[in-house]
């Protein structure tokens, strides 16, 4: 199938889901063709199968702000009228199922009837687009798709609580390639991070309110103090400068290393003993995935879909949002012992094979070949 895909080209969870299941899909066979505004982070070389769209916005001073979905909504036309694409697949409704919606519109005006998914993310609905100034355009958008996809099933109560939706909302949870990961891999370079009586405590994020950063240093504080641990920051935002600072202020500046942005998400995961993700909302948490299928324990907040990936007493543990006492309480129980770490970091692993991409994917082919069958009867 020729597919177009519209999603975030950045670090973002959802850029990320889209990204793999591009690659995935054109592995499989079908023609991929990603229209954003950047080549997506995870996008590696393009390939026969792969194909990068970019969208540009040119400058003009008269606009305030630039129409960010114009340009999309005209690129889609022209790249589904130029690559004969069959489907397209909207990942975050603001502002991809909207421009999707005029793209989808604009193509019936000669006669191309193309179906448009819309996959949810968890921002888009439970911050931003329940904003009155955003939900009529994010109901409209997610009413007017052929098919919605929520990545939990937290997600999609939220969507059902929050929004007047008319359409089926079918789960399909995020996923992971388990076949790139050998549980064996022991060529960590751990030396590098800690010493060898160190515990390594990562949290990956990009650094918004939402991640509540605060908890993780103060879950670290608490952790520190029992046993020798170091904590690895990893991402970008609006709270790194402030989270630098509480390390300064409650002393731990040598024991906790901020690495920006990395690339290499995987070789930080292997070394790692613990994940801590306390977010005050999360519609699935893939960064826990990640960290699961890396051999990674989690103690996380049990809070959106969270505990749909994170089993309780089992792959680590959940705690109320904001409750970094019993966080760093379970943390500790899973970090003091050598045997009780090293169970749950084999059951994180497991739980996270849960999630292979080997069960996922055919559940996107099959909706996808349902829309495409009933392209005529969508026209609204
Ligand atoms: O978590 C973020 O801030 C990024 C955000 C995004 O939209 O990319 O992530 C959302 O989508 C991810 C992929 O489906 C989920 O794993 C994250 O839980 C979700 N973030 C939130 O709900 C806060």
């Amino acid at each position: 199938m020729k597919i177009a895909i519209v999603c975030y080209p950045t670090f973002g969870g959802s850029g990320v889901v889209a990204t793999e299941l591009g690659i995935a899909l054109a592995e499989r066979g079908h023609e991929v063709h990603f229209v954003t505004y950047k080549q997506p982070v995870r996008l590696g070389l393009l390939d026969n199968n792969i194909h990068f769209h970019e969208v540009h916005v040119p400058e003009y001073p008269l606009f305030h702000y630039q129409p960010y979905e114009l340009a999309l909504s005209s690129k889609l036309v022209d790249t589904i009228k130029q690559y004969d694409i069959e489907l397209l697949h909207v990942h975050y409704a603001i502002p991809h199922a909207y421009a999707g919606y005029m793209a989808k519109k604009m193509l019936q005006e000669y006669g191309i009837f193309i179906p448009m998914i819309t996959t949810l993310h968890g921002t888009d609905i439970t911050l931003v687009g329940k904003h009155p100034f955003y939900k009529p355009a994010v109901t409209f958008s997610i009413n007017k798709s052929d098919v919605v996809t929520s990545v939990s099933e937290a997600l999609k109560k939220s969507t059902l609580e929050l929004f007047d939706i008319e359409r089926e909302i079918e789960v399909i949870p995020n996923f992971i390639e388990t076949s790139k990961y050998s549980p064996d891999y022991s060529d960590c370079q751990r030396s590098l991070m800690a010493k060898e009586n160190e515990r390594i405590i990562t949290h990956i994020s990009n650094f918004r309110k939402v991640k509540r950063i605060p908890d993780v240093i103060n879950v670290f504080h608490r952790i520190q103090k029992e046993i020798p641990a170091k904590l690895i920051m990893v991402g970008e935002g609006p709270e790194k400068e402030k989270a630098e600072q509480l390390c300064d202020r409650l002393g731990l500046k040598e024991k906790v290393l901020f690495l920006g942005n990395s690339t290499e998400i995987d070789r930080i995961l292997c070394f790692s003993d613990l994940f801590l993700l306390p977010s005050e909302t999360e519609s699935f948490g893939l960064a826990a995935l990640e960290a699961m299928i890396n051999k990674v324990a989690v103690v996380s907040s049990n809070t959106g879909g969270i505990p749909e990936v994170n089993v309780d007493g089992v792959s680590g543990y959940l705690a109320n949002v904001g409750d970094v006492e019993d966080m760093a309480a379970k943390a500790l129980k899973i970090l003091k012992d050598d045997k009780v770490l090293e169970q749950f970091k084999q059951n994180a692993y497991n739980v996270a094979t849960k999630f292979d991409i080997v069960h996922i994917l055919p559940l996107y082919e099959e909706i996808y070949e349902k829309a495409y069958k009933s392209r005529f009867k969508n026209t609204f």
